[in-house]
């Protein structure tokens, strides 16, 4: 099952169940079940199905609005070989910390975004006005509840401006933290809905002027971590009361020559949850 959190053409939001072509609203209970609510329950497929549904609608006439409600997001780094090359090659005075933290028991874990900051399917990302090496990060993104439990999967983009990153590791936040600077979306596929983890492949296309300007994919069976152990390390000494996002890292990364621009459009696609997409912007 898959649920959106989706906007109606009178004004009015809803959670909805997600089919092909088509969303189907559910009519909460005076409005007391918001998706975080559903999604604390122990069996949500079956709160979910015992709840009343109006019609369905062509998804195209409603708006998808970002699946989050007041849940912190959080990220995890260096998960995939890919990233720490990448990251190697982006900072001399940093590489060994990057090369450490790959192989360390302890992974790499930050503080993405608050929901505000999120952009949900179609609306902006953020390039920083102060920054020149800009990438998007396509990563399985967990869902978890208040007791962080595996309950669901979506998309993300970590949005990372390499040239501050690349400065000086102490910029991360910088790089990382900002307005507009996490893609998540387009929906939330239950965790009982997802494929095994090694058949989970994530596409990365990003499109100038209509056409691709760089496209690249990895597979989940190629990051160094399991969900578990990511999970573990971020609930240590650590309470989420609205439940957490986890984006899992990157395995994808443009040649550093790639700069994304203004214009651009960023898809990310990720095998049992669909296309995550957004345009790009700066300033
Ligand atoms: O250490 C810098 C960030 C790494 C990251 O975001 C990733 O590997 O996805
Ligand atoms: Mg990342």
């Amino acid at each position: 099952m898959k649920l959106a959190k989706i906007r109606l053409k009178t004004g009015e939001t809803a959670v909805a169940i997600v089919d092909v072509g088509s969303v189907t609203p559910l009519e909460l209970p005076d409005g007391t079940h918001t998706l975080c609510q559903i999604l604390e329950s122990d069996d949500a497929v079956a709160l979910v199905n015992s709840l009343p549904q109006a019609n369905a609608l062509p998804i195209s006439e409603v708006e998808l609005l970002p699946p989050i409600d007041q849940q912190e997001v959080w990220a995890a780094g260096v998960t995939y070989r890919r990233s720490r090359t990448a990251r190697m090659e982006e900072s001399e005075a940093a590489a060994s910390c990057y090369d450490r933290v790959y192989a360390s028991p302890r992974p790499e874990l930050f503080l993405k975004a608050t929901p505000h900051r999120v952009s949900g399917n179609g609306q902006p990302l953020r390039i920083r006005a102060d920054a020149t090496w800009n990438v998007p990060e396509p990563e399985l993104t967990l869902v978890m509840n208040s007791q962080l439990n595996l309950v669901g999967f979506t998309i993300g983009n970590d949005m990372s401006s390499r040239d501050i990153e690349g400065d000086n590791p102490l910029y991360l936040p910088q790089a990382k933290v900002y307005d507009q600077c996490a893609g998540i979306g387009p929906w939330i596929t239950l965790a009982s809905a997802m494929p095994p983890r090694e058949e989970i492949g994530i596409y990365l296309t990003i499109r100038r002027a209509g056409q691709p300007a760089f496209e690249g994919e990895t597979g989940v069976d190629q990051m160094a971590r399991t969900f578990e152990d990511l999970i573990g390390w971020l609930g240590r000494d650590n309470s989420f009361p609205n439940g957490a996002m986890l984006m899992t890292g990157t395995g994808v990364v443009p040649d550093n020559d790639f700069t994304l621009q203004a214009g651009d459009v960023v898809d990310i696609r990720i095998d049992g949850i669909g296309t995550l997409s957004n345009p790009v912007v700066q300033g």
